[in-house]
């Protein structure tokens, strides 16, 4: 038996990975377009490894992914810069407003479907810029403000650094965030 420690409550899983064994595993399916893997904590080391979610992220992500659609971006998932962290990675990191993260209720993602580890040209200026994250962020930004939305949460843009491209953050925590990255 693959050793992994389940607990799960209403619309709530929280995962402790503690073989390799589990590598396979990792590509469960959690939604149409979403599997297990991309929301690991990204702690640096082996395992164990963590991963504590709710239900609703990846159906708001299931939504961004349908509103992508509609909009003439046809993806076959998010990349999920960062997804759970421990309160331990999430501190280190120095992230006040993303403590989201350690409730597994948010997301750091960017559209990359012309896979090249950077956000695609959404906004299709020829250019990949802060801009696409804000054209993402706009996307997002809509959906929250539709009558009854499914999923409220907060929403936050970031250009590129060193380290990363530019990306959105997204969160279920049900009411409205915004903020400038
Ligand atoms: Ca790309
Ligand atoms: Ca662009
Ligand atoms: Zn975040």
């Amino acid at each position: 038996m693959p050793e992994a420690s389940v607990y799960a409550g209403y619309g709530f899983m929280m995962l402790v990975i503690t073989t390799e064994f589990w590598l396979r595993d990792l590509r469960t399916k959690l939604s149409a377009h979403f599997e297990l893997r991309q929301f690991l904590c990204k702690q640096p080391g082996g395992f164990p490894k963590y991963v504590v979610l709710q239900e609703a992220l990846p159906l708001k992500l299931e939504s961004v992914v349908e509103a992508l659609d509609r909009a003439g971006h046809d993806v076959d998932t998010l990349e999920i810069m960062s997804g759970y962290r421990t309160p331990f990675y999430n501190e280190g990191l120095g992230n006040v407003h993303d403590s989201q993260h350690t409730a597994g209720t948010a997301a750091d993602i960017f559209v990359d479907d012309k896979i090249d580890g950077r956000m695609d040209d959404l906004d299709r200026d020829g250019l990949v810029t802060r801009d696409d994250a804000i054209w993402l962020f706009k996307l997002v930004d809509r959906m929250d403000h539709m009558p009854a939305p499914l999923f409220p949460g907060g929403l936050g843009d970031y250009g590129a650094t060193g380290a990363h491209g530019p990306f959105v953050h997204v969160d279920v925590r049900g009411r409205l965030a915004r903020w400038r990255g």
